[in-house]
């Protein structure tokens, strides 16, 4: 059975004192457990203190098959950021604008950027699946997407960790996978329909929304917003164009992370569950992780956590 712990964001104090609490111990520097496995939702890396800690924890259970890991969209950030281009000499797969490196700086100052650390680390975020089918669960970092995921298999191998020749096609925007890679790895967005607008958090204004994507019932525009505070009011009770969500089947429990979520623990829906409890918040946060007992229909009461305050 499994132990699902999500997004780290470089807390390797909370992440030992979270699997200390489920049972885990340190043995010669691997994390186990006498029973149960751990799976990891990504996202191990970006902002905290102890991000090299952190994926060397996550890297040495996955290696010693007392774990597994999918690869959240920090590390695939992270991959791009120091792979050149192929054919632009002196660029690379994500551009090194001022924005880019200030959101990478504390992981290139933890790694050292080019160092045997820094090298060590981005060819293990390399060989991360973006989803894994478990028995009785399904794991990916931000959303669940059965067409996206099927028109990203022509990028992946037989373990659905992206291709070593297919980066190119997933980073650049022009890329065939560009696309479906955002949906898998940052969430889907959805266009308003002509002339509504809102601000996000930078008071920019935007066109295009973040949507709750485990909101089955939703019909409305405004239903499914994930946008600032007030904002919600400029976002249009219209029903959705057919066929631009993409429901869920139910089939198994599905686990993500990603969304920086608030409040107490709990499933978004009966199969559905995000563990991102937003532990690298500058407000202090929960580092949360779901204990499956192979059910079928999720619920708050396997839920564990520890708090991060400051
Ligand atoms: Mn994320």
């Amino acid at each position: 059975m499994y132990d699902i712990i999500g997004d780290i964001h470089g807390h390797a104090a909370q992440l030992k004192q979270l699997l200390h609490s489920m049972g885990y111990s340190d043995r010669d520097g691997v994390w186990r457990h006498p029973e149960r496995k751990v799976v990891f939702l990504g996202d191990f890396v970006d902002r905290g203190p102890e991000q090299v800690e952190t994926v060397h924890i996550a890297k040495r259970m996955v290696e010693a098959d007392l774990a597994y890991a999918v690869m959240g969209n920090h590390e695939f950030n992270a991959v791009a950021w120091a792979t050149k281009h192929p054919k632009n000499s002196g660029s690379y797969l994500r551009d090194h604008s001022a924005k880019n490196r200030e959101q990478h700086q504390a992981f290139l100052d933890q790694v050292s950027e080019g160092s045997d650390t820094h090298k060590e680390l981005l060819k293990w975020f390399k060989t991360l699946p973006l989803f894994l089918e478990l028995d009785g669960i399904r794991v990916v970092h931000a959303c669940w997407h059965p067409e996206h995921l099927k028109s990203l298999e022509a990028f992946l191998d037989q373990q659905n960790c992206i291709r070593a020749g297919a980066w190119l096609d997933l980073a650049l925007e022009n890329g065939a996978g560009y696309d479906s890679l955002e949906v898998v790895l940052k969430g889907l967005e959805i266009d308003l329909p002509e002339g509504y607008s809102f601000r996000d958090k930078s008071n920019h204004p935007r066109t295009a929304i973040r949507t709750a994507w485990w909101n089955l019932d939703a019909t409305t525009y405004h239903d499914v917003a994930m946008v600032p505070g007030d904002e919600i009011r400029k976002i249009p009770k219209l029903p959705i164009e057919d066929g631009s969500m993409p429901g869920y089947d139910g089939k198994k429990p599905v686990f993500i992370g990603h969304y920086w979520l608030q409040g107490s623990p709990a499933p978004l829906h009966p199969s559905i569950a995000c563990l991102d409890y937003s532990v690298a918040s500058d407000k202090g946060g929960k580092l949360c992780a779901y204990r499956w007992q192979g059910e079928r229909t999720l619920t708050p009461e396997n839920y564990c956590w520890v708090e991060r305050t400051v």
